[in-house]
């Protein structure tokens, strides 16, 4: 395809409702695989596979389309506002209050239709790194929490790309960085930031909410009322602050969920609980580890035991488990 300085990317982003948006001319990531390949070798993404499972293919945007040209890198803001939660809820991260990919996935699609010629569109998909485009068409720089942050929104967005073979205009990267300030990595409660812009998964507590494995025993109060994720690192950060002022008065979209009853967690069946929470992100989709985070919010709240107790008969051990510690931490309070 030929040159497209007639499209106004940031015109139509804007129309569609894409917070930020850049270009960058399509390329292989090499210090990205790079990064992915020496942090495998150190352990450093516990038994991770989504990007880093086959970086010869998530580094290299060039080969995911015939004929690719342009990496269009997309933000969406996801941040709302909500009180504090209600006894015995748990809290879930803001971007998962919704299913604020799905409305990017929308969005970016439809960006590709008015671009024209051939494209895909990724979004937190395991074949390409999603805040890699972003760095690089300017949509926002890393920050020492690992985050991609834009000027405007902080780190509050999803990342979506589309990868097209039309050309365009590029985007200069930022010119911006996180300067002397260390809060995300003093905020941290495990130090999974001790080496700046570097995260170590097998200390991150969002991590362990995603793992197949028990949360480590050492991480379970850390974790407090969260049942999914963790926004520490980002509450954090003077970059997110100011957001509340700006988004103030928008209402989040229709069924979002800031809190999740524990109860309900503990108590709904198996094929319910699967089919209402598709949008986070659990091994097999099994909702047993849904269950286990809720038993370990639970012990963390407190409240009435009855749900707690009737896991500690569990024929599963990894429920059993986390209910008998439950249990023992609401007893010890
Ligand atoms: C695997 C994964 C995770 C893993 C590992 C996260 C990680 N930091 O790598 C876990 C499960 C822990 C996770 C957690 C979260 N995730 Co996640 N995750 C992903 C996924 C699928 C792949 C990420 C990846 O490839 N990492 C590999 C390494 C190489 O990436 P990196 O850390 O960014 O590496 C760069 C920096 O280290 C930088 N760098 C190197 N040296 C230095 C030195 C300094 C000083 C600095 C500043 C930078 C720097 O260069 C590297 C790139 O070359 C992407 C979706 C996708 N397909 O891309 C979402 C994604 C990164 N996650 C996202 C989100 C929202 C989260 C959570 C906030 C969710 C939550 N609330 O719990 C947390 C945040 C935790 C954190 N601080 O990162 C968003 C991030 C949006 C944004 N604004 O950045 C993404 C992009 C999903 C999306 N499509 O929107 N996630
Ligand atoms: S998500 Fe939470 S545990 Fe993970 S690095 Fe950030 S503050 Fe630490
Ligand atoms: S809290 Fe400070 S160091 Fe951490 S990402 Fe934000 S600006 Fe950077």
């Amino acid at each position: 395809m030929s040159h497209m300085q007639a499209f106004s990317l940031r015109g139509v982003a804007e129309e569609l409702g894409l917070d930020v948006v850049g270009a960058a001319p399509v390329a292989a990531y090499v210090e990205t695989e790079r990064h992915i390949r020496e942090r495998s070798a150190r352990g450093l993404f516990a038994d991770m596979r989504f990007t880093m499972a086959r970086p010869e293919v998530s580094c290299h945007p060039e080969a995911l389309l015939e004929g690719a040209k342009t990496v269009v890198s997309a933000a969406l803001c996801y941040w709302h506002d909500a009180g504090e939660p209600p006894a015995e809820h748990g809290r879930l991260p803001r971007y998962a209050w919704f299913d604020a990919y799905a409305v990017l996935r929308e969005r970016l699609d439809e960006l590709g239709r008015r671009l024209g010629g051939e494209y895909r569109v990724l979004v937190d998909a395991n074949q390409h790194v999603d805040r890699e485009a972003a760095a690089r068409s300017g949509v926002g720089f890393y920050g020492k929490n690992t985050m991609l942050i834009t000027r405007r929104h902080g780190s509050w967005v999803v990342l979506g790309t589309l990868v097209t073979d039309v050309e365009l205009e590029p985007t200069p990267p930022l010119d911006a960085d996180c300067g002397s300030c260390t809060l995300c990595i003093e905020a941290c409660p495990t130090g999974a930031l001790d080496e700046p812009g570097v995260l170590d998964a097998t200390r991150c507590l969002s991590y362990w909410t995603q793992a197949a494995e028990p949360i480590p025993e050492a991480h379970r109060e850390e974790l407090g009322d969260q049942v999914y994720g963790c926004d520490i690192c980002q509450d954090v950060c003077p970059w997110n602050r100011g957001v509340e002022k700006r988004r103030a008065g928008l209402e989040p979209p229709p069924g979002a969920e800031p809190y999740v009853s524990l109860v309900d967690w503990l108590e709904a069946s198996d094929e319910d609980l699967a089919a209402r929470y598709d949008r986070l992100f659990v091994p097999r989709n099994d909702p047993r580890y849904l269950r286990r985070n809720a038993l370990v919010a639970l012990g963390n709240t407190g409240g009435d035991p009855g749900p707690a107790s009737a896991y500690a008969d569990s024929d599963d051990p990894l429920l059993r488990e986390h209910a008998e510690w439950a249990l023992g931490r609401m007893d010890a309070r």
